[in-house]
């Protein structure tokens, strides 16, 4: 059953490109990294064992070129693809093309991924595998009379939701009945003209929620494991800015029942690879599954830092038939925060690409720093505006915000803005000290 895999061709670009040629290097494997015209002078590339250029700037003619992904992966005669988050890291068909190129591709089945990628389906699967879900329609919407059957039991405000959406795309808060028919209708063409597919659910909308995600590695073999959780309720307009593990607004009980629920829910639908349970909490700390994640996600590594494992590295294993370590053979300690940094003003977020004329990272016991940047980099316009994310693990989470504040401010990034002065800020910030915060937050703080 086992499959060594000797070359990995990593279908992504940026700092995830670097941290999957970095675990590859150390496996003892061979990596190939393909690049756009636009990422043609990246200093990440020189680490590579072979680089292939995949075509233009936009990400249609590179990134999301799957003709071009796949002959660059057949000229290198790498044996499997290595889709990093975003891009084509969730895309059904190009899972089936790697399958018949006889390309392993590192992540889940097609089946699976479609399944979850469906979201009123994958809650109605997740109701069946004895998962709690948020109140609402079992499955998609027919008509208008039903939503307004179904709102009036769970009670306003409701909350209408692509099922082929995700991450925030294609939702409408409802206040109030006078609203449904407008907000369904007006749901249903945002997500037929984004997705192609205007199925529309309805769920009982949650006040000032926590999103907490639960990390999930699954093997070929059935065995199942999480690798703790993380909270990324900081979030502004569904980006995420800072993340952390363990989620401290839980308690021991609660949390051992989230840990156990996503396991149990990988299981049940059998799912290989690594995955991401998203859920949100309550005041009252009851957790409720809203979508799944069937990629790697820009977070993992708070879950790295607290685990020890590294989940690349995991993912390859799994790819390659071998079992995952036992849940009792290590345990998440401390904790850990990332700060996502982009190429954007820090108090407006306007994107600002160009080039960084100075560039000296931090240091020091249990500091990482994921990123793809150097002095002399030019960011490209074209693609997503996040240059790195900064790591830190220590003890306790009130030692772990020091550590980050330390760290931010050895951050020094010149020629561009950067997103650094506002996560010095929030690491100063009483509501972040004090963890009362929820994914509404930064919406008001922001107004302030
Ligand atoms: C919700 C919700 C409140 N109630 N669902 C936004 C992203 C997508 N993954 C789900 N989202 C939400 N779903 C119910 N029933 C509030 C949000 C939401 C949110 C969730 C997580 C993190 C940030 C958010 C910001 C605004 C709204």
């Amino acid at each position: 059953m086992e499959k060594k895999i000797k070359r990995i061709l990593i279908a992504n670009r940026g700092e995830i490109a670097l941290r999957a040629i970095r675990t590859i290097k150390e496996m003892g494997k061979e990596s190939i990294a393909v690049y756009s015209i636009a990422d043609k002078n990246a200093s990440y590339l020189n680490f590579a064992d072979g680089t292939i250029c995949i075509g233009g700037a936009k990400s249609a003619q590179s990134y999301l070129n799957i003709p071009a992904i796949i002959s660059a992966a057949e000229i290198s005669e790498s044996d499997a693809i290595f889709p990093g988050y975003g891009f084509l890291s969730e895309n059904q068909s190009f899972v089936e093309v790697c399958s018949h190129h006889g390309i392993e591709f590192i992540g889940p089945s097609v089946e699976v991924m479609a399944l979850m990628s469906d979201k009123s389906k994958a809650k109605e699967v997740m109701v069946k595998a004895g998962v709690p879900v948020v109140p609402g329609s079992e499955g998609a919407l027919s008509s208008i009379e039903e939503a307004k059957k179904i709102a009036l039991e769970i009670g306003y405000p409701v909350i209408v939701k692509a099922s082929a959406g995700g991450g925030g795309r294609g939702m409408r808060i409802v206040e109030d009945e006078s609203k449904l028919e407008n907000s369904f209708l007006a749901a249903e063409s945002e997500a037929l003209s984004a997705f192609g597919d205007g199925t529309i659910y309805m769920e009982k909308f949650i006040q000032n929620p926590r999103h907490i995600e639960v990390q999930i590695l699954a093997d070929k073999h059935g065995n199942v494991i999480h690798v703790g959780e993380r909270d990324c309720s900081m979030q502004r307009r569904h980006q995420k800015l800072i993340e952390e593990s363990p989620a401290v607004f839980l308690d021991e009980v609660s949390r051992q029942k989230l840990l156990e629920t996503a396991v149990k829910a990988a299981k049940f639908i059998n799912y290989v690879g690594a995955g991401t349970f998203e859920f949100l909490a309550d005041s009252d700390r009851n957790f409720y599954f809203i979508e799944m994640n069937t990629r790697l996600q820009v977070e993992h590594p708070v879950s790295e830092m607290c685990s020890g494992l590294d989940i690349i590295e995991q993912m390859i294993n799994i790819a390659e038939g071998k079992e995952l370590p036992s849940q009792e053979s290590f345990k998440n300690k401390g904790h850990s925060i990332e700060c996502r940094i982009t190429a954007e003003d820090p108090v407006k977020f306007i994107p600002n690409p160009g080039v960084i004329s100075k560039y000296n990272v931090p240091g020091g016991k249990d500091v990482r720093v994921d990123s793809h940047a150097y002095s002399g980099y030019a960011v490209p316009p074209h693609y997503d505006s996040m240059i790195g994310k900064l790591i830190v693990w220590a003890e306790t989470r009130e030692k772990a915000i020091a550590k980050m504040k330390r760290a931010l401010m050895e951050y020094e990034i010149e020629g561009i803005k950067t997103t650094i002065p506002f996560h010095i800020n929030m690491m100063d910030n009483e509501d972040f000290i004090n963890n009362k915060f929820d994914t509404k937050y930064l919406e008001k703080y922001m107004q302030k």
